[in-house]
């Protein structure tokens, strides 16, 4: 075990998103909502801290966007950039800054970083095969080339990464490679680029990993298991036209690797935030922190460490708490099929129901597993734990005082037995919520504060101050400033999570602005005789109708995606000639015998009488037709293929099927029964 050390300040940082799209509920319980929590805690606590993010505005995510939406990647960026940070903003995620890594700033950081490194003859200079789309006339980086993982069999994996397995990849290891611009077979072709020796620094890199097994262990797991199949030397420049310059001799055409100026974002944008940004990336004694989802974990854990350590002048990575996914009603999230919740659109149907939002993304939060959000969920989240509970709680407490004392905190007079009891628990709070909160599990520290809230409600509900009045007015006196102790705990204790809301109980309760997390170890926040202002509810119960609009909404994306896939049909194959097509004998035939080929699910067996002969098809239309429904059944057949054993039984000739509207495979045939056998196709 390390000892643990004292940090003088914080850099904590959440990933930078593509600027190629809004924000959507994934993101935020991914990274940022989990930051922004710790970020608000550590404030909280009187930290120095300084939390930093900004746009990715790099790489081919940008590009390809732009392509899809027929305009230049810089308007792509300014579009998101903006759209992005005012979604942040709204949902109360407190960066220091959203910078962008567009800015001059940037562009400077990066381009020196990578200069240093060359100066130090860091860097590998290898010509190497790189892939290139001869139709697009351009080289194929990272995520312009689709093909299967090696390592998972993945079809649809990109030339840097699997998303399936989360390994990282280079383009030449994908098997079946293909160009994302024109789907074509790209062909190699020599060209020079920097890499960085990864091989070569494993050894630093793995003692490093292996300092921080106090890492999440999905975190740590994927980093031992990179490291345990051998480091490569990854490329650090990409040959592309859309990035950061590579500021070197012979590199024009070039820039740098998305992932390598990416995470210097964070640097820049500390630059800007602050001239005294090298105590916050140089000192010892600061705590870094990178909160990420976990595509983006061998990236901070393995890549941007081993360029800071090879700059030499930088603190490492303390920590990278990275979240695993969240799936939305039983589906991976997905921009391109608008399968997600855009915050945007919520703060439009949830008006002022953020809170709401990043309670139920963090009592949710896929910390150690995958996680599904349903809008089920989410009301009764909101309906039977921040209505019934917290809202329950406060608001009792607020009218009861103002009822029975036109709004001035009564004295606390006499302690009973369970009293204090109460009290010991509720001091014990502010550290039980701050131990989760530091060891990033935040789902925990968020039901804690609940059990604060249940607490108070308990008490009420045992003492029964409203049947109590009636008989003993004094001990009222007690139960109600214990009470609105309790509610003004949970005002302090509640900001990271919910920020909002802690705001307006804080104004209800007329509560002193400055209040710090420490202070809630304390039962005396408010002083008898404080007034308090007027209450209205915390939270607002959800309604079924609600509900099932979002549902309906989802419902609607998923039809229309459904009708999008039909329209985009597979594009044409490459042209053929007609001499080509003229040598295809295809003649009218009639089924008489199909039967299942077992061990199978698609292969029908079938007997065909081509007029000519009669011969055994195998066809794989099982799915789609029962054998006793289709004998007797008309087809074309091509019947000068060259045979082909499937499942053992030889196959002589090919059954023709089309695909209909609704992608299912019907026969092609002539209708009029009076067609032939044999009858050739023309
Ligand atoms: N833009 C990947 C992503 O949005 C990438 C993160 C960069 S962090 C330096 O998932
Ligand atoms: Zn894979």
């Amino acid at each position: 075990m390390k000892p643990i050390m004292k940090f003088k300040r914080y850099t904590v940082t959440a990933a930078l998103p593509y600027a190629n799209g809004p924000v959507h509920i994934g993101h935020l319980a991914g990274c940022y909502l989990p930051a922004d929590i710790y970020v608000r805690y550590l404030r909280s606590k009187g930290e120095d801290v300084k939390f930093i993010c900004g746009s990715d505005e790099h790489g081919v995510p940008i590009t390809i966007k732009a392509k899809k939406e027929g305009i230049t990647p810089q308007q792509v960026v300014d579009k998101y950039h903006k759209m992005m940070g005012d979604a942040f903003k709204e949902f109360g995620v407190s960066f220091d800054i959203y910078s962008r890594t567009s800015s001059k700033t940037h562009h400077e950081t990066a381009s020196d970083f990578f200069k240093k490194l060359y100066d130090k003859k860091v860097f590998v200079e290898e010509v190497t095969e790189q892939y290139f789309d001869e139709k697009a006339n351009q080289f194929l980086a990272d995520r312009y080339i689709v093909g299967t993982c090696p390592k998972c069999g993945n079809d649809n994996a990109y030339g840097d990464q699997c998303e399936k397995c989360g390994s990282t990849l280079n383009a030449t290891d994908l098997i079946n490679p293909k160009s994302a611009l024109s789907g074509e077979k790209p062909v190699l072709k020599n060209t020079k680029n920097w890499f960085l020796p990864l091989d070569k620094m494993q050894p630093q890199i793995e003692s490093y990993i292996d300092s921080h097994k106090e890492w999440k262990s999905n975190v740590f797991g994927q980093c031992k298991s990179w490291i345990n199949s051998g480091l490569h030397p990854r490329a650090m420049t990409r040959d592309l036209d859309w990035g950061v310059k590579v500021p070197v001799e012979g590199a024009e055409g070039k820039v740098l690797y998305v992932w390598f100026d990416a995470p210097i974002g964070y640097i820049s944008a500390t630059k800007e935030l602050t001239p005294d940004w090298e105590l916050y990336w140089k000192d010892k004694e600061t705590k870094l922190v990178h909160f990420i989802g976990k595509d983006n974990i061998v990236f901070h854990c393995i890549i941007f460490p081993a360029m800071l350590m090879a700059e030499g002048s930088y603190i490492l990575p303390e920590n990278v708490p990275a979240n695993e996914f969240l799936n939305l009603e039983g589906d991976k999230i997905s921009t391109s099929r608008n399968w997600a919740v855009w915050l945007h659109e919520y703060l439009i149907d949830f008006n002022d129901k953020q809170d709401v939002l990043r309670y139920t993304l963090c009592a949710n939060a896929p910390e150690s597993k995958d996680n599904d959000f349903t809008w089920k969920d989410f009301q009764a989240k909101n309906n039977n734990e921040l209505v019934a509970i917290l809202g329950n709680f406060v608001n009792r407490t607020l009218v009861l005082t103002h009822k029975y004392y036109e709004g001035k905190v009564p004295e606390a007079l006499e302690y009973s037995k369970t009293d204090l009891l109460l009290l010991e628990e509720i001091v014990k709070y502010p550290a039980k919520i701050a131990a989760s909160i530091e060891q990033y599990r935040f789902r925990e520290a968020l039901s804690e504060l609940m059990n604060l809230a249940r607490l108070g409600n308990k008490y009420l509900a045992d003492n029964e101050p409203w049947t109590l009045i009636k008989t003993d007015e004094k001990r009222v006196q007690t139960i109600m400033n214990l009470s609105l102790q309790i509610s003004a705990n949970l005002t302090v204790l509640m900001e990271p999570f919910l920020p909002f809301t802690s705001v307006k109980l804080s104004n209800m309760l007329n509560l002193n602005k400055g209040l710090k997390w420490n202070d809630a170890i304390r039962t005396d926040l408010l002083l008898a005789g404080h007034v308090i202002n007027t209450a209205s509810l915390l939270f607002e119960k959800i309604e079924d109708d609600a509900i099932v609009a979002q549902v309906q909404k989802l419902e609607n994306s998923k039809v229309m995606n459904e009708a999008n896939t039909v329209a985009t049909i597979e594009a044409a194959k490459p042209e053929t000639s007609f001499d080509d097509f003229s040598k295809m004998d295809i003649r009218i035939g009639t089924i008489l015998e199909a039967e299942r080929v077992p061990k199978t699910d698609k292969l029908l067996k079938l007997l065909i009488d081509t007029g000519i002969d009669k011969r055994t098809v195998v066809s794989g239309i099982a799915a789609y037709y029962k054998p006793e429904d289709i004998i007797g059944q008309q087809v074309c057949i091509l019947v000068n293929l060259a045979p082909r054993k499937i499942k053992g039984i030889e196959s002589q000739g090919m059954i023709l099927m089309a695909e209909n509207s609704k992608g299912e495979l019907s026969f092609v045939a002539a209708t009029k029964e009076t067609m032939n056998n044999g009858g050739a196709v023309k």
